[in-house]
């Protein structure tokens, strides 16, 4: 026996987005968001998919929350789709949007469960890209009222706020490395869009300290890990480059009301600067109640001469990796947090993402995904010796709910702990689904059971 245990007061969740589960994309007046355009852009998506019904969460919410409760979850996360709020993305308020999210919200509640609400999973409204999109910064004022006008309308009912999930994947992802919509390549594209994510952050945070609403507000980057693949400098600057830019990149501008000089120097080697006009920093650089770390992966890295942004390469050292080949790395869980502690101090963390993607199906009514049970094991081991050497985490979500519309792999890759057939859109329990049942209600797991 081996018993993994958690303080009494942890929260215990899973997440999901908009765009992943939702489906629904024309009723009710929702608005064209980019990934309706990017997915029906031949060869963006791998199998020609797209969201237009995903899990179809928006008509089964009810029976979403029914799993989510028998589960026994504290806390939802969740991401609303701002073109159903505004369909060309600022003016008009569609209130068959909102309506739809009051419904929901109000059903989380009445089964005792709290919901944490993303307001930017990555679903920018079409109209909004027509004018450019991030680039513009009128996009981060029409982002700012969206906000407030989440804040004002739903105040006393959602507590837990996160402005925006993973800016990495916002700026980097989607606008140099071209992965995911709008699938531009251009890197001083991205990086002054990395910018003008935080100051969309900053002012969302404004406009709620300002209306004076309860609850905690933040943002939630993705972290990764990289370990030097010898002890030469070379490769250790290069392991700090591909993890300052997740964490320090994303982190020093909220924290420190700067960007990292090293990744500043770095950039600017490379012909990209970073867009700051007067007052920008100090917007990005307020006080937040919560941060919201996702992590997934860890990588061997090594200098490699010109190559790319950063000049360094992944080197494949035969972790065991999961069926998205991303390697299992739960030691990077606990260096990532421990360092983000040592580096910012102890603000409250909510782990708002970590799982797996593991494509086992259905037989005889029974998902046996012992590999995601095996992950989440590892990783709540790491979480908890980051606690135990005085990381502040507060809760614990895991990603995801419910196999989804998984971005640029559409269906093809399954995160959930409850199985989605897409063709007749049934919700199966998997084994991670039980086991996690079960450890929440004890507040414990045996590493070794
Ligand atoms: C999250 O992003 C998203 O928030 C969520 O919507 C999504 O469904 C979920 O993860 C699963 O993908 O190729 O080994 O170099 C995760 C961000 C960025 C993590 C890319 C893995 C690549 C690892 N990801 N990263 S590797």
């Amino acid at each position: 026996m081996a018993i993994i245990e958690f303080p009494k007061d942890m929260k215990w969740g899973a997440a999901t987005a908009a765009y992943q589960i939702e489906g629904a994309s024309t009723k009710d007046g929702r608005g064209l968001s980019i990934w309706d355009t990017f997915a029906k852009t031949p060869g963006k998506v791998l199998n020609g998919d797209n969201g237009d019904v995903a899990c179809d969460s928006y008509h089964r919410y009810k029976e979403d929350i029914a799993l989510m409760k028998e589960l026994g979850i504290d806390t939802y996360r969740f991401s609303v789709s701002w073109p159903r709020i505004f369909p060309a993305g600022t003016g008009e308020v569609n209130q068959k949007g909102l309506q739809y999210y009051h419904d929901f919200v109000d059903e989380l509640l009445a089964n005792g469960i709290e919901p944490m609400c993303t307001l930017y999973h990555w679903d920018l409204p079409q109209a909004l890209q027509d004018k450019g999109g991030w680039e513009n910064r009128e996009v981060i004022e029409a982002f700012a009222d969206y906000s407030e006008l989440m804040f004002k309308e739903f105040n006393g009912k959602i507590k837990k706020w996160i402005t925006i999930n993973e800016p990495w994947c916002v700026s980097f992802l989607s606008n140099f490395i071209g992965l995911h919509a709008p699938g531009f390549q251009n890197l001083q594209l991205a990086t002054t869009i990395s910018h003008h994510l935080l100051l969309a952050h900053g002012k969302a945070v404004s406009r709620f300290r300002d209306g004076g609403y309860e609850g905690e507000i933040g943002y939630a980057p993705n972290t990764e890990w990289n370990e030097p693949f010898s002890s030469k400098q070379e490769d250790i600057d290069a392991c700090n480059r591909a993890t300052g830019w997740f964490v320090e990149w994303f982190f020093d501008p909220v924290f420190k009301g700067s960007y990292p000089q090293f990744m500043v120097e770095w950039f600017e080697k490379k012909d990209v600067t970073v867009p700051i006009q007067d007052g920008d920093m100090a917007i990005i650089n307020q006080e937040i109640d919560i941060v919201g770390i996702n992590y997934y992966t860890g990588s061997v890295t090594r200098y490699k001469e010109n190559d790319g942004l950063l000049d360094a390469e992944k080197v494949d050292i035969g972790y065991e990796k999961t069926d998205f080949d991303w390697n299992i790395y739960p030691e990077g869980f606990y260096k990532v947090l421990t360092k983000i502690n040592d580096l910012y101090g102890s603000v409250p963390i909510y782990i708002t993402e970590n799982g797996a993607c593991y494509n086992d199906g259905v037989e005889n009514g029974r998902v046996k995904d012992q590999r995601r049970i095996d992950y989440l094991k590892q990783h709540l081991t790491s979480l908890k010796r980051a606690m135990d050497s005085g990381v502040n985490i507060k809760g614990y979500l895991t990603w995801s709910l419910l196999d989804n519309f998984e971005w640029a792999e559409g269906y093809d890759k399954r995160f959930g702990i409850i199985h989605v057939d897409f063709n007749t859109l049934e919700r199966t329990k998997k084994d991670s689904y039980y086991w996690y049942k079960q450890t929440i209600k004890n507040g414990w797991f045996d590493m070794f059971y």
